[in-house]
This record gives structure tokens, sequence and C-alpha cells, in this order.
């Protein structure tokens, strides 16, 4: 304010104002208050409550390139070698191999479903390639009860938890067995009895809700939180920065997961942001923040577990940020070698994913070995391609549910409308593929 007040004060002089005076004399006048404060005459720290802080008597001002990006916790390396024995969760060998099928089932069901889309057989698929330990990772280390929010590529966590392959598939396949009747884009996937809330596609909104759901678990009471995934790419949007700020100072038991896997489509992090990462925003929202090798099963567990118990014992929100590398494309509407070299996706196949690292660990503890890794790939194929044909198989919904749950109860002109479509569809029902479609009740 009085350096502003002296600039302008020298215009009406009519003199030409100098910024570099100004600065200087800026610069003077604070020294000169400064050794008031230090007198002791004024107050010794600040008092203004918008922070928690000292004062500084030179000027200078945060660069964030002068300070070290936030380590990546790991335990294990690209070979599966634990490093910190005290880090090592300890997990039995059922729950190992639960994670090493999970991971390689997704893995299976990944690369058959994307073929069924590359052949017109389903419309559109989203792969998990080089994910899938930030999934499993996380998943293992919660309760069943916990509720989770899903952008579009966190399916393994719905396989830990029991979703089948049928009903990935009938999802997929919009047919008359998916939960969501056929209204969604493939992948869009949710589950009521396994607590995960189905997925839309406008990016981040999750987010806000799921810390709206944490606010409401805590006020049940339950010892039970929310887990939010996200993309880097999501968490530029305005809804991630309204979620973070509202789990803070609501205090919701949540922990927002973002899986930062180099790309939002074709936009790489460095045309993200230009921050360190999104762990760096983590403190600035007064959350707990942890970053994380996504590509190391055991890590992620570990993050995770602890998270909880900060969102369970203390109701305060965590902020994971788990490294790891999109392998596949985005989508099926997407072709990654126009914006990146094959050679890049090529070296983190080849040096470092999840579930190499984990195989590696299983292989050195003697829980794994060639022939079991045959012989599951094989039954994993069988189980994926027999559940793929029933899905195939089985008709489309009844038309007639388009028109419903758009509200609870039909109001009387969609009813009207939904009257018409049946008249019209009976009326050219040889323009209409019906016979696919599971009759509607006359
Ligand atoms: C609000 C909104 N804007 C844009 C899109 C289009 N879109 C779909 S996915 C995506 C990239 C998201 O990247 P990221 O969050 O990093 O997740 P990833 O796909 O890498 O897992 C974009 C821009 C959208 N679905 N919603």
């Amino acid at each position: 304010m009085f350096t502003r007040s002296f600039c302008r004060f020298s215009k009406y002089l009519q003199k030409p104002v100098n910024r570099n005076v100004c600065k200087n004399r800026k610069l003077h006048i604070s020294t000169a208050l400064c050794a008031t404060h230090s007198s002791g005459r004024y107050e010794d720290k600040p008092e203004f409550p918008g922070s928690r802080s000292h004062f500084i008597h030179k000027l200078e001002f945060i660069n964030p390139d002068d300070t070290e990006g936030i380590p990546v916790y790991r335990v294990m390396n690209r070979k599966g070698e634990i490093i910190e024995q005290s880090e090592d969760p300890q997990l039995d060998k059922d729950t190992v191999i639960k994670m090493y099928h999970d991971m390689t089932l997704l893995n299976t069901m990944d690369k058959i479903l994307y073929e069924s889309q590359r052949q017109g057989r389903i419309s559109f698929y989203m792969t998990n390639f080089g994910e899938e330990g930030t999934h499993i990772g996380s998943a293992a280390a919660l309760s069943p009860k916990d509720m989770v929010f899903g952008q579009y590529r966190e399916a393994g966590v719905l396989m830990w938890r029991g979703f089948t392959l049928d009903q990935f598939m009938d999802q997929c396949y919009g047919n008359c067995n998916d939960h969501g009747e056929g209204k969604q884009m493939p992948v869009h996937y949710g589950s009521k009895e396994l607590n995960f809330v189905t997925i839309s596609s406008t990016l981040a909104t999750q987010m806000p809700q799921a810390s709206g759901a944490a606010y409401a678990l805590k006020r049940k009471g339950k010892d039970r939180c929310v887990i939010c995934y996200f993309g880097e790419g999501a968490a530029s949007e305005g809804d991630a920065h309204a979620a973070f700020n509202f789990a803070a100072t609501l205090e919701c038991p949540i922990i927002f997961f973002c899986r930062n896997n180099g790309y939002a489509i074709s936009t790489p992090t460095k045309d993200q942001y230009r921050g360190d990462g999104i762990a760096s925003r983590g403190t600035g929202y007064g959350m707990y923040t942890m970053r994380v090798d996504g590509n190391d099963v055991f890590a992620t567990y570990n993050a995770t577990s602890a998270a909880r118990d900060i969102c369970v014992k203390e109701c305060r929100p965590v902020l994971i940020e788990a490294m790891t590398y999109r392998l596949g494309h985005h989508s099926t509407s997407d072709d990654s070698s126009a914006y990146r070299s094959v050679d890049e996706a090529a070296y983190w196949d080849k040096q470092d994913t999840p579930i190499a690292r984990l195989r590696y660990f299983m292989i050195s503890k003697g829980w794994w070995d060639e022939t079991m890794e045959k012989e599951w790939k094989k039954e994993s194929k069988q189980m994926v391609m027999e559940t793929f044909a029933r899905s195939e198989a089985r008709k489309k919904p009844n038309p007639e549910l388009l028109f419903t749950d758009v509200y609870k109860n039909m109001p009387w002109h969609i009813a009207k409308q939904q009257q018409q479509m049946k008249q019209h569809v009976t009326n050219y029902a040889e323009h209409y593929p019906i016979d696919s479609h599971e009759k509607w009740k006359d």
C-alpha cells in the first residue's frame, strides 16, 4: 500500500517514476519497519487470521524450482526384492497369490475386450495395462465396506472386491444382465453390493461427490472411509480443487488416490502442470500426503493401509499420488503412437510392470514357477473366453427400459413417450434390430 501510494504521489510531482527508485524505497521502508518490530514495540509474530507463520525481514519469493521433488515410496525394486525388510507388509501366500491372479486376470480380460472392440463387437474399451498394481495394492488395503468412487481406469478394484467376469462383460455388451441396463458406455461399471459407485464420463465430478460421501460417513460415525480415484489430468479440473478443499475443511475420512500415469490422452504431464506433480498440492490444502511407486503393489498397499488408518482414526483426508505409466492407448478411440514413441512405452513394458515385479517376488519366495504361470495363463484365458461368449450371446435389454429411472417415478410425459416409441417400433419393426432385444410386456 505504502509503496503504491508513494509511486502515485511522485506522478503528481510531474517527475518520471523510476521503478527502481520505488523498489529501493520499498525495501528501505520495510527495513525501517522491521527495525521497529525487532525492538519489540509491535507484535513479534503475525497474528493475521489467515495463516500461521512468522515474519521475515528480507524479501524473497518461494521458488518452486528450489524445492526437491517429493520422494517416491517403494518397498520392492524392479526385481521384486524387498529393499527395507521392516517395510515388507508380510502378506500371506494366499493374499499375494490372489493379488497376482487378479492383476493378470484383469490383464487377460483387457486384451480380449480390447480385441473385441477392434472387431466391432463392443463399441468402446479402455485397458488398464501398467496400472494393475495401483488398483490391487490399494483395494487390498481397504475394508470391503469402504466406498469407492472411480474415474474409469480402476477395474482391478472391482475385480479385487469380487465383481465377476460376467458382470464386467455384461456391462461392456450392455446386455440384459447388465445392472446398468445397457444405458452407459462400456467400462462404466458400478456395484451397489460392492460399494463401488457407478462411473460417469465427466472427469473429476466424482471428486467432490466423494468428499460429500465421506462427510456423510463421518456423521454416521462408522469405521469406514471413502477412496476416490482420479488421473493426474482430471486433477486439473475445478472439481478437484473443490473436493480437496471441502475434504480438508470439513475433515472428511477420504483417500484421494491419484494415478499419475504420465498422460491425459495425448497431453503429457509437462503440459498438464508445472509443479511437483499432484502430491505437492496436498499439503497446500492441509492434507496428509504421500507419493508412492504405483508399480510396486506392496508400497501401494502400505500407503493405502496407513492412509485408511488416518482417515478412520483422525477423520482427516489423505492424498496419495501413485506414480505409474499408462502402457496402453488411452482408449480404443486413441492411437498413442501419434504423440509418444513406441520405444517409450516398450521401455516400461520391458523394464517395469507391476505384474513382473510381483512375479519376481513370488518366485523368490517359492510361491510361483514357470509351470504355474503357464497353467494359470491357459486357465484364465479360457475363463475369459467362455464368459465372453456367454455375454455376447445374451439379448440386449428391453427397449422400454430406456425410459425408466430418469426419475424414481415415471412422469406422465415420459410414460407417453415410452408408449409412442413402442407404437412406432411395432409399426416399423422391420427397420429395428428388435430380435436382439428382450421383448417388452404388451
Ligand atoms: C470434463 C471432461 N473433460 C474432458 C473429457 C475428455 N477426457 C476423457 S478422459 C480424458 C483424459 C483424462 O486423463 P487422466 O485424468 O490423466 O486419466 P487417464 O486417462 O490417464 O487414466 C479426457 C480429457 C471428459 N471426459 N470430461
